[in-house]
């Protein structure tokens, strides 16, 4: 087995492997391992699920091992959790670091793919497990004159080794997601000057981060399995407070009670203060009013608030989670520059053109996110049955059995790919449920001599139709996001993850092995 990628998902696929007695082997374009959090380097990164729940559940010992310093991790401390997973399990002796896969193609003679990375390696594998991240590919956006431009630049997604210090200088921040929302509070007090170069003001609740205490940490060990068969009865596989009352069931002196009490609880748990906030546009709006009024306290300016205050849907995008971010607005140093009435237009030697302003940095960081889900697919020259591409295959949407397999693309398989919970969901948990499942398939393989396993094409026709279904009776595809791919100039606007919860898709994945694999056609070798 071939395992693209020395993330999360691409670790405990080789340590799942091992035991299925496969010789088994990663590429790994960076030179640790780490995956997304191998590269998001940038000041303040975190992640935005708790720890506790962020974590692999495989080994008990693991699990109760470890002790997260805060309730939500830095990305210095999931990469050292992730490194030591690997050496824990003794994972890095397969790992082939510093490979970028750029082409697999699908040999029909001999059921294989061939693989080649950019650094010049070969390999041929029966089966190819492409472990590459959801938000690994990093957008940068095309600006004019890029090259002329003096000062360093950077890109959240792809951050240097090294830390870089800002001290002193003048730095752009370009994007307002997640990514720019945790780097913007660091680099502004660093910083002789900021300036942020915003698209779209997004929705974001404090985290109230603290450091994890004995009590906490304790209570969870105390029977961590329990906590980790309560999230898989949650539509995110991450376990919150959520009422499942509408927010239209209330009085309005009841609603704001709720609303703070979920705002304090904070981050991506406000959207469980009611049951149909993604469901009722009204609910919704109840939402977006409160979170609206709760930033513009924070920010003194109230011109400045009109800019940064966002309208629309809340929870349609991701949430995003944040410390001192609005305050940061307060800071003599810090300025903001709305691009939609300033349009970006070039860099020059010196700075940037915005809006007909030549503005001068030493820096500027590009917080404009991924081509999120399919991008790090895409970007290798994927070719199944007749030569038939991936890119070609998903020119109109991306179409997926389970997001796990493509019809025509045997002996595939994707870990949260487009159409499974993915990104709506607890990563780590829905990483470890699709290697499950890859690794119970592989042993119904070996148990029954087959040798090929792949998608109907019906059966991934139904399942792509059903993710289209269920995402329209939400409100999560209202709005422009990386969700649908509207970030990546060019690409169809689909709703990529399945948003149906993460039960129901548990339930379809079950129901699937309980009848023999439903969906999989499989074939021996020499039938190839
Ligand atoms: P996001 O959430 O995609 O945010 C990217 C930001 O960059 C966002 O504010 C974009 O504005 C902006 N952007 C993107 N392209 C451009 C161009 N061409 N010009 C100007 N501004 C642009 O990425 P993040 O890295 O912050 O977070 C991604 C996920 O990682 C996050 O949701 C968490 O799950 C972890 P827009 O809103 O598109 O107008």
């Amino acid at each position: 087995m071939l395992i693209v990628g020395a993330g999360f998902a691409g670790l405990y696929m080789l340590h799942r492997a091992r035991s299925l007695g496969l010789r088994a082997r990663v590429l790994e374009a960076g030179d640790g391992v780490g995956g997304t959090w191998y590269w998001n380097r940038y000041p303040g990164a975190r992640c935005d699920v708790e720890s506790l729940q962020y974590s692999y559940q495989f080994s008990p010992e693991l699990q109760q091992e470890w002790r997260w310093s805060e309730k939500y991790a830095t990305q210095a401390e999931i990469l050292r959790y992730i490194e030591h997973v690997a050496d824990r399990f003794d994972l890095r002796r397969d790992i082939h670091f510093g490979q970028r896969v750029s082409s697999a193609l699908f040999d029909e003679a001999s059921a294989c793919w061939n693989v080649a990375t950019t650094q010049g390696e070969r390999l041929s594998t029966r089966y190819l497990v492409l472990a590459v991240g959801c938000l690994s590919s990093a957008n940068q956006p095309e600006i004019a004159r890029f090259k002329e431009f003096q000062g360093k630049t950077y890109h959240t997604g792809h951050w240097p080794q090294t830390p870089v210090d800002f001290s002193g200088q003048r730095v752009a921040v370009i994007g307002t997601g997640s990514s720019g929302i945790q780097c913007i509070p660091i680099i502004a007090a660093q910083a002789s000057q900021l300036t942020v170069f915003q698209r779209t003001p997004n929705y974001a609740v404090p985290a109230w981060n603290a450091p994890l205490d004995d009590e906490a940490d304790c209570q969870v060990k105390a029977d961590y399995a329990a906590l980790r068969a309560r999230a898989r009865q949650r539509p995110t596989g991450y376990v919150f407070p959520f009422d499942e009352r509408s927010a239209l069931s209330v009085t309005d002196e009841q609603r704001d009670a709720q609303y703070e009490k979920f705002w304090r609880l904070g981050g991506l748990k406000f959207l469980g203060a009611f049951g149909d906030l993604l469901l009722n546009p009204q609910a919704n709006e109840t939402a977006a009013r409160f979170v609206q009024q709760k930033i513009r306290a924070r920010i003194q300016d109230p011109a400045l608030a009109d800019k940064l205050v966002p309208r629309g849907v809340i929870g349609s995008k991701r949430l995003c989670v944040e410390s001192n971010y609005y305050e940061t607005f307060n800071r003599p140093n810090v300025s903001l520059v709305d691009i939609r009435q300033q349009p970006l237009e070039r860099f020059t030697a010196n700075g940037l053109v915005a809006g007909g302003r030549e503005l001068v940095f030493d820096a500027v960081v590009f917080a404009t996110g991924f081509d999120a889900v399919i991008g790090s697919l895409l970007r290798i020259d994927l070719r199944g049955r007749a030569g038939r591409r991936l890119s070609d295959h998903w020119l109109e949407q991306p179409s997926s059995y389970l997001g796990l397999a493509v019809a025509g693309f045997p002996n595939l398989f994707m870990i949260n790919g487009p159409g499974s919970p993915s990104v709506l969901s607890n990563m780590v948990q829905s990483i470890e449920q699709h290697v499950d499942l890859i690794c119970g398939c592989l042993a119904h393989m070996q148990n029954n001599g087959l040798a090929v396993c792949e998608a109907e094409t019906a059966a991934a026709d139904a399942w792509t139709a059903h993710c289209r279904e269920v995402v329209a009776r939400s409100m999560r595809a209202t709005e422009d996001s990386w969700y649908v791919g509207a970030n990546i100039p060019g690409r169809p606007r689909v709703f990529m993850p399945y948003a149906g919860g993460v039960p129901a898709y548990l339930r379809k994945c079950d129901e699937v092995v309980a009848a023999g694999y439903a969906g999989f056609m499989f074939h021996e070798a020499r039938s190839e």
